[in-house]
């Protein structure tokens, strides 16, 4: 059987053949680009006269700072050079030929919207937009992550995961439940299941494993607030405002010393998105699980009114003491310790539409 090294290898020089390109969401966590080597890698096996193309959602310059996913992937043995990056191909050009197949998420990012036709397969575990019911297959399951998913699809096909696979989608599975932690609320059985079996090939335990990982994704050494805001990012068009989240993963606090004009950078980065709101969403352990929340709007007015919706839905918002300024020309920065840290960016989504 041919390694997921060689095929990622061949799916690159065979770039203008591409008959599938299997995509991840835009934020391109750990989890989508995994999962769209992996699943790219089932779909090969699986017909080798198709050419499919894992492309990564992001800039190759962006994949150094998601530090879990640079480790996860050197650990399985990846070559970088054989891993295609969004602003290294001609997407358009490859979809004049190419079908679409995504894997967690299940609705086209906006920029990609024309090419919902194109879909024709979904592997997700996010809230089921309905879309694409035609799709084959279409599994979208609450689940810890969609590498089980695509593990479940191996096994169900009786295709090996040989050991650098099982790297990728182990060290996938324990970021995301959390090292497959239940009080975490993320694990599932099935997670579980597939982690029993992927867990035995890998060269670490599963604690050295998960604390590995876990150690990159904290490790905010030498970021910008540009780039803290950039590393694990989405937007979306509501009917009136135009929204950006991201998910950085430190304290507010930390981060207003690490940069003493928090204000510029989130008006900086609101500017260059061409924002109307920017939320970072702030998550850390402390060793208990707490979230802050750092809201930039274009006006006071829109500031407050923005909170007083939210604090409506229950986020319990209070203000944190921060000596920090918080007008700018362009805008005005709140910044919050959020009490109920349940609502995370998967719930806050369905909130902010129905607020536009
Ligand atoms: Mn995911």
């Amino acid at each position: 059987m041919i390694s997921i090294q060689s095929y990622l290898a061949e799916a690159k020089k065979h770039i203008s053949d591409t008959g599938i390109v299997v995509i991840g969401n835009e934020a391109a966590d750990l989890d989508s680009m995994a999962s769209s080597l992996a699943y790219g890698y089932l779909l090969s096996l699986q017909d080798p006269r198709i050419s499919v193309l894992p492309i990564m959602p992001i800039p190759r310059a962006d994949f150094a700072l998601r530090t879990e996913a640079v480790y996860v992937f050197k650990e399985a043995c990846i070559d970088l050079n054989d891993v295609v990056f969004f602003d290294e191909v001609d997407f358009d050009k490859l979809m004049d030929n190419a079908k679409l197949v995504l894997v967690d998420h299940n609705k086209l990012a906006s920029n990609l919207e024309k090419y919902n036709t194109r879909v024709v397969a979904v592997l997700d575990h996010h809230k089921d937009e309905g879309l694409y019911s035609a799709a084959n297959p279409r599994i979208i399951e609450t689940i810890g992550s969609t590498t089980s998913l695509v593990a479940g699809e191996f096994n169900r096909f009786n295709d090996e995961i040989n050991r650098s696979l099982a790297v990728l989608i182990a060290g996938t599975i324990l970021l995301d439940t959390v090292n497959l932690d239940d009080e975490a609320g993320r694990v599932t059985e099935a997670d579980k299941e597939i982690a029993a079996q992927v867990l035995p090939l890998c060269p670490l335990s599963q604690q050295e494993f998960f604390d590995n990982v876990q150690k990159e994704k904290f490790n905010v050494a030498g970021l910008s607030t540009n780039d803290l805001l950039r590393k694990d990012y989405k937007e979306w068009q509501f009917a009136t405002m135009k929204c950006g989240i991201g998910s950085a993963l430190l304290p507010v606090s930390d981060w207003s010393e690490m940069d003493k004009d928090l204000a510029a950078g989130f008006a900086a980065f609101s500017k260059k998105q061409d924002l109307d709101v920017l939320l970072s969403m702030n998550a850390y352990t402390n060793p208990g699980f707490h979230r802050d929340l750092v809201l930039f709007c274009k006006s006071k007015d829109a500031h407050d009114a923005l909170v007083s919706y939210l604090q409506e839905k229950g986020l319990d918002l209070t203000p944190l003491d921060l000596p920090v300024q918080k007008q700018g020309d362009s805008g005005f920065v709140g910044f919050y310790k959020q009490g109920n840290p349940g609502v995370s960016r998967k719930k806050l989504q369905p909130l902010l539409a129905d607020f536009s």
